[in-house]
């Protein structure tokens, strides 16, 4: 028995080896605006051994696994002395989440988990579930962890186990290894996913991009990303949320949008990911789109691409949702390289690279969204027609349309 125990732990510990020590390559002949890699960077086979399994030969002779691992997905993400940090969202078998950090010394392979998982501090309301950090540096000097907690809705009609109040977690870190849990940031809606703190004060006040979906479709105002500011960030109320990208009919965000990561500062102004969600008759499509956000009013949106800037392929259409991209973390370089963490279908979690100029370039010179079919068709062929202007009399362009 004992050598059998030995031998299956050999096993186990070799068959993770090979895993966390595997080369990841990027997928050659993307789209120009980003490329993605052929491997996962984190997924359930990615946790410790010694979380799931008691290493014990008396107490588990069998060498069961004793805590199962559903999905590692929707990650946070920053650059922390000089590593790529991933605050992943772990599912248990127990269909609980909770946070733990994986780092990479390159940001696309070999990303392992630290020793422990984080235990988060709790409110005086405990949190029944949490997931989707969004982790932000802020000018204050902290480093703030965004999260949605849930817990029951305490007006659930007897029997109905599955109605929940989803808010806004907050918790603050100088070490990425002890957390400070605030109070939850309280808002004119009753749920919130999605909040984001943008990392410069605005008006000497914290800045909060907001999901006031449910409550302002409710009140007839159709929902989207929202804005508001509060004073403090140690009792965070925003007493009026804004609507600051709306969704719009039969688009990739028709049904519902949230805010990805924390945006990003350029020259040109603040650059964002976010998802959006139409339905189909297979359920829910989640996909990411980007947007540029003023420099001096950073509710004012002034360029967007139309459709998405990244959609399931492949093997990401399957899991646990399927049809599902999602963010919540990126990192950008002091190269210019910026790497887009973004999970799929809510079970294991990619890496696309790409670089601010790309992004820039990408959201600044892709055509909006005309609303309608002929709109599409006029700028595929605009792009034609210049397309003719720029190989005219070349034979490059005789190749092309033989
Ligand atoms: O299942 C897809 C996503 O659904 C929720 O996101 P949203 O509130 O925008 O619909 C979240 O539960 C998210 O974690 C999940 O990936």
């Amino acid at each position: 028995m004992h050598q059998q125990f030995e031998n299956r732990l050999a096993l186990l510990k070799k068959v993770q080896q090979t895993l966390l020590t595997k080369q990841n390559k990027k997928i050659i002949n993307g789209n120009g605006i980003f490329d993605r890699y052929e491997n996962t960077v984190l997924t359930p086979a990615h946790i410790p051994i010694n979380w799931r399994y008691d290493l014990n030969k008396i107490t588990n002779p069998c060498l069961m696994e004793r805590f199962g691992i559903n999905a590692v997905f929707n990650a946070g993400a920053i650059k922390w002395k000089e590593k790529y940090l991933l605050v992943a969202r772990v599912e248990g078998a127990d269909r609980k989440s909770f946070f733990a950090v994986a780092e990479s010394a390159n940001g696309i392979d070999n990303f392992t988990f630290w020793e422990y998982p984080i235990l988060m501090p709790e409110t005086g309301v405990p949190d029944t579930n949490i997931y989707d950090m969004r982790l932000i540096e802020h000018e204050d000097g902290w480093i703030y962890g965004l999260f949605c907690t849930e817990r029951k809705d305490p007006n659930a009609a007897p029997g109905d186990h599955s109605s929940a109040i989803a808010q806004c977690g907050i918790a603050r870190t100088k070490d990425m290894l002890q957390w400070e849990r605030l109070p939850d940031l309280k808002t004119p809606s009753a749920q919130q996913r999605n909040v984001v703190l943008h990392p410069e004060f605005v008006r000497g006040q914290y800045a909060f991009y907001t999901r006031p979906q449910d409550s302002f479709i409710e009140a007839g105002e159709g929902g989207g990303i929202g804005f508001g500011l509060a004073p403090d960030i140690t009792n965070a109320v925003v007493e009026k949320e804004t609507v600051i990208d709306p969704r719009v009919y039969h688009t990739i965000a028709e049904m519902k949008n949230g805010m990805g990561p924390a945006p990003f500062k350029t020259a040109d102004g603040w650059l964002h990911l976010a998802h959006g969600v139409r339905n189909t008759a297979a359920g829910l499509r989640y996909t990411l789109y980007m947007f540029m956000t003023d420099l001096n009013d950073i509710t004012k949106i002034t360029h967007k691409p139309a459709g998405y800037f990244l959609a399931p392929e492949g093997d990401e259409r399957i899991g646990d949702v399927s049809n599902v991209v999602f963010s919540n973390g990126w990192i950008a370089d002091k190269d210019d390289t910026v790497f887009i963490y973004y999970a799929s279908s809510d079970s294991r979690m990619h890496v696309a690279t790409s670089s601010i100029k790309q992004l820039v370039d990408y959201v600044k010179n892709t055509p909006a969204d005309g609303w309608r079919s002929a709109a599409s068709v006029n700028v595929i062929n605009n792009i034609i027609n210049n397309n003719k202007t720029v190989f005219e009399n070349s034979n490059q362009f005789s190749a092309f349309v033989k």
